[in-house]
């Protein structure tokens, strides 16, 4: 897992102070909510615009860093900003000038933000390779608020890269990271565009129910729900067209807190090559879901490939069907990468905590490249393994 820094965001006592943070604003409501309301570490109080709802905040960090997370937090202090003035669409943005005039980089985007409660806090994680003295939050719509927009806090986490291993051969260099979304494709019906998704049996042959709801990448009121009753027990699950070695999976809750019930609580995750004979990859127990649209993801030490995968459940959390909103496949590749930099590390490099699978694929000799130290310091340290004396399938991070 990624690692972060804590808030690198001092707590404000002004827009100035402590120095040499700078923070501002397009507009501002009153002094009272003031940019740095935003900085102070308190959901009590927030930050607004002096009527529209639309704005930004920027800060200047006085210094370059290299953010990868930021967190949005909404204000308590609801009479005077309603959870309806809380942002919806917006875009963090970095720059070295200052100016925000053209010169700057969108690092991150979000549109469509919703369902905000009084104090809540968001954290949002994004792939960046540059380091920034400015940063600015840009909103450019509220949750529809006729009056003003505003937020309660905003802070700011550098990534860290520790512990990332790469592999070179002669003057390649590859990475087998896991894919960092699903690999199973956008589904509008069982088999469209391509695979298949297939289910042991779905609520009262009703589509919008089918397997392939579970795929669809929409976070329905319900989701894939199975056949009443018999739903306690079954499997619903994904063919591939080629196979692929999937090394982790995520379950997602439905968007109805009212169906949470139906979520599987016991089942095993399965791979196949025939869809006749199943091998348990993974087994969990007691499993249950207290929040809406939520994933779970299990990691799997599998390094076989299969066709077909699925989720084979014997119970559910008491519901008289089983049923969840998404069922999310992972694999991890051998690729290869430009170079070695810091910024390859950072965003190609694996975990430790992953084991490098080789798919095969038998390269001459491997050097694996690992980066110990902290963000800037470019230190590497290699190991050599001989491909041509032994066969290597796999090597487990020690
Ligand atoms: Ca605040
Ligand atoms: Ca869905």
């Amino acid at each position: 897992m990624a690692q972060y820094s804590g808030n690198i965001i001092p707590t404000m006592t002004s827009n100035t102070t402590p120095s040499p943070i700078v923070v501002s604003s397009s507009t501002q409501y009153s002094a009272t909510f003031a940019p740095w309301k935003a900085f102070d570490g308190s959901f009590g109080t927030h930050w607004m615009t002096s009527a529209g709802v639309q704005g930004w905040v920027k800060i200047d960090l006085g210094s370059q860093k290299k953010l990868g997370r930021y967190s949005l937090s909404s204000s308590t202090d609801t009479p005077n900003l309603p959870v309806t003035a809380n942002p919806k669409n917006w875009t963090l943005e970095g720059s070295n000038t200052g100016l925000f005039s053209g010169e700057q980089d969108v690092l991150h985007t979000v549109s469509n933000e919703q369902a905000w409660t009084p104090g809540l806090k968001r954290i949002y994680d994004f792939d960046n390779q540059k380091s920034y003295r400015y940063y600015r939050i840009n909103i450019t719509s509220n949750q529809g608020y006729a009056n003003f927009m505003g937020f309660a806090e905003l802070e700011m986490m550098e990534l860290i890269i520790s512990n990332k291993i790469l592999l070179s051969s002669g003057d390649k260099v590859y990475s087998n990271k896991r894919s960092e979304s699903t690999i199973i494709p956008t589904m509008t019906s069982n088999t469209s565009p391509s695979g298949r998704a297939f289910c042991s049996s779905f609520f009262d042959n009703l589509n919008s129910y089918d397997a392939w709801v579970a795929f669809n990448r929409i976070d329905d009121t319900e989701g894939y729900a199975s056949g009443r009753a018999a739903g306690v027990s079954g499997y619903l699950g994904y063919e591939f067209t080629s196979k692929k070695v999937i090394r982790k999976y995520a379950i997602r809750s439905m968007s109805s807190s009212a169906y949470l019930n139906a979520m599987p609580k016991d089942w095993t995750f399965e791979g196949s090559e025939d869809g006749l004979t199943w091998i348990v990859l993974d087994t969990q127990t007691n499993q249950s879901w207290s929040t809406t649209n939520t994933d779970k993801e299990y990691i799997i030490n599998n390094f076989n490939p299969y066709i077909m995968y699925r989720l084979n459940w014997t119970s559910n959390n008491g519901r008289y069907y089983t049923g969840f909103n998404e069922l999310k496949m992972f694999d991890s590749k051998l690729f290869k990468i430009n170079n070695a930099s810091e910024g390859a590390f950072n965003r190609y490099g694996v975990d430790r905590t992953q084991d490098i699978y080789f798919a095969n694929k038998i390269v001459q000799t491997i050097d694996i490249m690992d980066v110990s130290n902290q963000n800037g310091s470019d230190k590497t340290f290699e190991h050599t393994i001989d491909m041509s004396k032994r066969r290597v399938d796999k090597i487990i991070l020690g």
